[in-house]
């Protein structure tokens, strides 16, 4: 098995370069804003809670989104690895993903990290709300939150993977192609090890 976690700022390309690497590595794809946002449209009890939160800019509650990580992993018992997009977002969760992989007998592989500049990512994303509806893209104090919530609440997992020596950065500046071009040279790279 290969398990990846794609980690970055909001709207540093994530989702986006997510997209790509499975399509070209056969993993399975977890976002946990992308569950969330299925349950919201879906306005299930959990969806309308996640939705309060999330419009505010904040995280949704870590026993929530690591029960949803753990029946995702269940419901893909045969994959050939897993790519983790927008989780761990707290130390409580890095750690709850450390425990569900080793009941699978494995493990993370490698944590690759996309640096963008704060302006650039404010741009991204009102850029998205323009278009996505998301109510979490559209307000710049929404936006400034995600960041501040972010810096407290998400650097930290950066540097829980820096002490396992899992963490890499890339510059996510640049065009979509030019990114996933470095992310595959890494991932090559570390596919071989
Ligand atoms: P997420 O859905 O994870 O999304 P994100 O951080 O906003 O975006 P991402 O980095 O994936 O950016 P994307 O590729 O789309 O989180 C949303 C919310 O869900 C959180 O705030 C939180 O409330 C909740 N949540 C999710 N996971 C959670 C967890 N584990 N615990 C608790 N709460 C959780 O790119 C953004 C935009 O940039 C797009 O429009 C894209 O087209 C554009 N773009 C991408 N690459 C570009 C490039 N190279 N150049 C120019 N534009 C680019």
């Amino acid at each position: 098995m290969f398990n990846l976690i794609l980690f970055g700022p909001p709207g540093s390309g994530k989702g986006t370069q997510s997209d790509k690497l499975v399509g070209k590595y056969g993993l399975i794809h977890l976002s946990t804003g992308n569950l969330l946002r299925e349950e919201i449209a879906e306005k299930t009890p959990l969806g309308i809670e996640a939705k309060s939160l999330m419009d505010k800019g904040q995280l949704v509650p870590d026993e929530v989104v690591i029960g949803m990580i753990d029946s995702s992993l269940e419901h893909h018992k045969d994959a050939k690895g897993f790519l983790f997009d927008g989780f761990p977002r707290t130390i409580a969760q890095a750690r709850a993903l450390d425990k569900l992989l080793e009941l699978k007998k494995t493990g993370i592989n490698t944590v690759i990290s996309l640096d963008v500049g704060e302006e650039e990512l404010i741009q991204r994303l009102l850029n998205r709300g323009k278009t996505s509806g998301r109510s979490d893209d559209t307000d710049e104090i929404v936006i400034r939150k995600r960041f501040a919530v972010y810096n407290n609440e998400t650097t930290p997992v950066a540097e829980y993977y820096k002490k396992a020596r899992k963490f890499q950065s890339v510059k996510g500046e640049g065009t979509v192609d030019e990114i996933f071009e470095t992310l595959c040279r890494v991932m090559d790279k570390k596919m071989k090890q």
